[in-house]
C-alpha cells in the first residue's frame, strides 16, 4: 500500500472511499430527532512516507473526484471530521500526523462566494471543511444542507512529521435525514476567506495584527451558523455586517487543553442560533482575522464557513446571546501556542 501522494495540483487519485453504512442508533446523533441516520464517510488510505520522503506534500492538494458522500437526496444536519488510523483511532501530532485540510464540494451547486473563473469556483460549492481542530458542523434544528445526486469532489492535505510512514484514512461522521423530511429548510454555505478563490493562505506579522476581506452579498437571508479557521498564533476571526454594524459571528481559537495537539491550535469555538445575524442583497460583510504570534505566520489563513438560511423575511428573531455568537470568548478559547505559531507543525 506505499502510495505517493501526488503533487500536481487537480490530479486525481485512485484513493477508495468508503461509506460505512447506517448506524443510526450509535448515541451521539440519533438523539437529535426522530428519523436521524448517522453515516461515516471514509476517505483514503493516505499512505504517507516521512516528511521529505513524500509524506511532506506541501502545499499539494490531492483531489479526489466522485468522493463518497454520506447520503444522497438528504439534508446533512452535523457532521464531525477526524484523521484517523486504521483501528479508528485518531492521528493527530501526538504521534506525528496533522490534517492540514478536507474539503468536500458539491459538483451540482455553483460557491457562493467564488465564481466559475477560478480553480475552485469550478469544483463547486464549498459545504464542508476542516482542519486540524476538527471542529464539528452543526444548524439549529429545523435547518440542513440538501445534498442532491450530483457527485463530491474531495480536495485533501495531509502532513506526516513522523520519521516512519503511516497510513490515515480522513473521515466524517455525518448526521442526515432524508430530502422528503417535512419542515427541513435549505441553507446556502457562505464561505469567507482573505485570500478566497486562490490559495486562501497570506503573511501574518509577529504580533498583533487584524486582517480584513469583504465581500458584497449577492444573497438575503440569516446566518444561522458557522465558525472559523486559523491556523496556530490565530486568536480568531470575527464576522460583521458592515452595512447594519450588525456583529453576527466571533470564533474563537484555543490552544493548551488537548495534549494530542502538541500546543498547536485546537479548537475553534462555533456560532449557532435561529438568527446570529440579518444580511441584505447588497450588504457589505467583514471578516476579520486576529494573530497575535510571537514570530511571522507564513501562510497564514482567515476563513470562515457560514450557513445561511435565504428568506426575504428578515425581521428575525430572538437575538443570539452571546454565548451563541461568540460576543464572549468561551473556556475552550485562549491559552498559548506552544511555539509561537511559527513552527513547521503550525503552518498549519
Ligand atoms: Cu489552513
Amino acid at each position: 500500500m506505499m502510495k505517493r501522494l501526488g503533487s500536481a495540483l487537480g490530479m486525481g487519485l485512485a484513493a477508495v472511499a468508503l461509506v460505512l453504512p447506517g448506524l443510526g442508533l450509535d448515541g451521539v446523533g440519533a438523539a437529535d430527532a426522530p428519523g436521524v441516520q448517522v453515516t461515516t464517510v471514509r476517505y483514503g488510505p493516505f499512505t504517507l512516507p516521512p516528511a521529505g520522503k513524500g509524506g511532506d506534500v506541501d502545499h499539494t492538494n490531492v483531489v479526489l473526484p466522485d468522493a463518497a458522500k454520506p447520503c444522497e437526496d438528504c439534508f446533512i444536519t452535523r457532521a464531525e471530521p477526524d484523521l484517523v488510523y486504521d483501528d479508528g483511532t485518531p492521528a493527530n501530532l501526538d504521534t506525528g500526523l496533522m490534517l492540514h485540510h478536507a474539503l468536500l464540494f458539491n459538483t451540482g451547486v455553483p460557491d457562493t462566494t467564488c465564481g466559475a473563473d477560478s480553480f475552485f469556483g469550478r469544483l463547486g460549492e464549498r459545504f464542508l471543511a476542516s482542519g486540524n481542530e476538527r471542529t464539528v458542523k452543526r444548524y439549529p434544528d429545523g435547518y440542513g444542507y440538501h445534498l442532491g445526486r450530483d457527485p463530491v469532489t474531495g480536495v485533501f492535505h495531509i502532513m506526516n512529521h513522523s520519521d516512519v510512514t503511516k497510513t490515515v484514512w480522513f473521515t466524517f461522521k455525518v448526521n442526515w435525514v432524508p430530502a422528503s423530511t417535512p419542515g427541513v429548510r435549505a441553507v446556502t454555505p457562505l464561505w469567507l476567506d482573505e485570500n478566497n478563490c486562490r490559495d486562501s493562505e497570506y503573511n501574518a506579522p509577529a504580533g498583533p495584527t487584524s486582517q480584513h476581506w469583504t465581500w458584497t452579498s449577492t444573497v438575503s437571508g440569516r446566518i444561522i451558523s458557522g465558525g472559523g479557521h486559523v491556523h496556530t498564533g490565530g486568536v480568531r476571526t470575527v464576522l460583521t455586517n458592515l452595512t447594519t454594524g450588525q456583529h453576527i459571528c466571533t470564533s474563537w481559537a484555543g490552544y493548551g487543553h488537548k495534549p494530542a495537539y502538541g500546543g498547536e491550535i485546537e479548537s475553534m469555538s462555533y456560532c449557532a442560533w435561529d438568527t446570529l445575524g440579518v444580511v441584505h442583497k447588497g450588504d457589505t460583510l467583514d471578516l476579520q482575522t486576529d494573530y497575535n504570534a510571537a514570530e511571522p505566520v507564513p501562510g497564514a489563513m482567515g476563513i470562515m464557513l457560514m450557513a445561511l438560511y435565504q428568506t426575504d423575511d428578515l425581521t428575525g428573531s430572538t437575538p443570539a446571546p452571546p454565548d451563541a455568537s461568540g460576543a464572549v470568548m468561551p473556556p475552550s478559547a485562549g491559552g498559548s501556542p506552544s511555539r509561537g505559531g511559527a513552527s513547521h507543525h503550525g503552518h498549519h
